[in-house]
């Protein structure tokens, strides 16, 4: 085990990882800008080291100044967090060559699930179900033109480099297949400096369905159920839960089998998410992320099981505390993610927080890195907590939401609990009638 980790993130989940380190009785270092020097992973943790000022490129992403800090402390592990450097594959490849650990998978695997035509190639040669289209990266429009009509229209031109919706254009016909090809081109190449574009069949009322895998680093892979993240804006998650409300069990075990087998078939080792949408009963790959979620705290309430302390015993080769057959799907969680923000127009809201007052009982779980007198720095996202609730079914862990929402304080800022009071009375989402456009809908009307 080790004996020493650097927690390479901020806010929430990095108090999140250093509680688990605790738990683990491992030492914990944390790294931080001039701007988080009040912040409470700073204040919890053993030792901590100022790399940098506010900007994240010169603190949270300088590489150098992380190892170096590694280096000082005698760190042997880093957690990434998600964000940040968590999906960088060379910084998990110079941890390597100074034999430090990266907890999270090798570089490689990193580097593949991060080039989404690379990625799909190889969930289809896993044996996942993906979206129908071009087998790698399109140029011509004439070639474009004979796979949109295969498949059929309207087609969706998406980045190789990009993903998490950035850099994509949809053709409802022909007509706009040019078009939608250049520009999709074009500015995936002014955004990654890579051009390379690839088109599928545009799935239009789909829900996001995400599966929770683990590499065990010995060859062996499970998962741990799905999270339905359907409700978004601007591509950024607002809720999510677990199960989600489409599947039946049946469902659930058999795409997560199919995942489970895959990662164990790609030698993939640590926490992982193939994402999917989901229509009329199909699942669709789209992608892979190679991290710890920020929503994982709903599959750690259904299942009993601290993905963190997972991720650091395979990352220290102490392989899974359970199999398979060991995770069981209790109850249904909802999380909520609070953000310093406007609950109409999602303008950023950071300043001091002077009053913060958490709900609490049963069922209930809040992450936040924030407290009563705190400043937001307006640095960096606008997460500030989530509030996580737990009940033995759907009904119940709305109500328990709907009360704990109530007890809710955050005095000083403007936050989106307005918008879960709104939501937790919707019928729509009481029925768990809700694809990944339905919250756009929802704000668009103004209710
Ligand atoms: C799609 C799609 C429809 N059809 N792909 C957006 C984020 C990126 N991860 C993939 N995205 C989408 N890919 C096909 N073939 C619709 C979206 C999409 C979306 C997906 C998940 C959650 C919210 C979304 C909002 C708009 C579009």
């Amino acid at each position: 085990m080790f004996q020493k980790i650097l927690i390479a993130n901020r806010g929430e989940i990095a108090l999140r990882v250093l509680r688990a380190c605790k738990e683990l009785g491992i030492q914990t270092v944390v790294v931080h800008s001039t701007a988080d020097a009040d912040a409470m992973h700073v204040r919890l943790a053993d030792e901590s080291v100022c790399i940098g000022p506010p900007p994240s490129r010169d603190s949270y992403l300088n590489i150098h100044q992380i190892v170096a800090a590694c280096e000082i402390t005698g760190a042997d592990a880093v957690h990434p967090g998600y964000g940040f450097l968590s999906e960088n594959a060379k910084f998990a490849d110079i941890l390597a060559a100074h034999n430090i650990t990266f907890i999270g998978p090798s570089g490689d695997h990193i580097r593949i699930m991060g080039d989404k035509i690379e990625a799909k190639r190889t969930a289809k040669r896993l044996g996942i179900p993906v979206v129908p289209g071009s087998d790698g990266a399109v140029t011509e429009e004439k070639e474009a033109r004979r796979i949109a009509a295969e498949i059929g229209y309207p087609v969706i031109i998406k980045a190789s480099a990009g993903g998490g919706g950035r850099g994509m254009k949809v053709a409802h016909a022909e007509a706009d297949l040019e078009i939608a090809l250049q520009t999709a081109r074009s500015e995936a190449g002014a955004a990654f400096g890579d051009d390379a574009v690839y088109i599928e069949k545009y799935l239009e009322k789909p829900r996001h369905i995400e599966v929770q895998v683990f590499g065990d680093g010995f060859g062996g892979g499970v998962h741990f159920g799905e999270r339905d993240c359907s409700l978004q804006r601007r591509h950024q998650k607002v809720w999510e839960e677990a199960n989600s409300p489409a599947l039946n069990a049946e469902e659930r075990s058999r795409i997560g089998g199919i995942c489970a087998k895959a990662i164990a078939d790609l030698g993939y080792s640590g926490a992982g998410t193939i994402e999917f949408l989901y229509e009329n009963g199909e699942f669709y790959f789209i992608e892979m992320n190679t991290r710890l979620q920020v929503e994982h705290p709903v599959t750690e309430a259904i299942t009993g099981i601290d993905l963190v302390h997972e991720q650091i015993r395979v990352g220290s080769g102490g392989g899974l505390s359970v199999k398979q057959e060991d995770i069981k799907f209790n109850g249904h969680a909802i999380e909520c993610r609070i953000n310093a923000e406007d609950p109409r127009t999602f303008t950023p809201s950071p300043g001091t927080i002077t009053h913060f007052h958490t709900p609490g009982g049963l069922g209930i779980r809040v992450d936040s890195g924030v407290y009563s007198g705190y400043k937001i720095p307006p640095y960096y996202d606008s997460l500030i907590g989530k509030l996580i609730v737990h009940g033995r079914n759907r009904v119940e862990c709305m109500m328990r939401l709907r009360r704990a929402l109530d007890e809710f304080v955050v005095d000083g800022i403007k936050t989106t609990l307005p918008l879960f009071r709104d939501l937790v009375g919707n019928a729509d989402i009481a029925n768990g009638d809700y694809d990944i456009h339905w919250l756009e809908k929802y704000l668009a009307k103004g209710e």
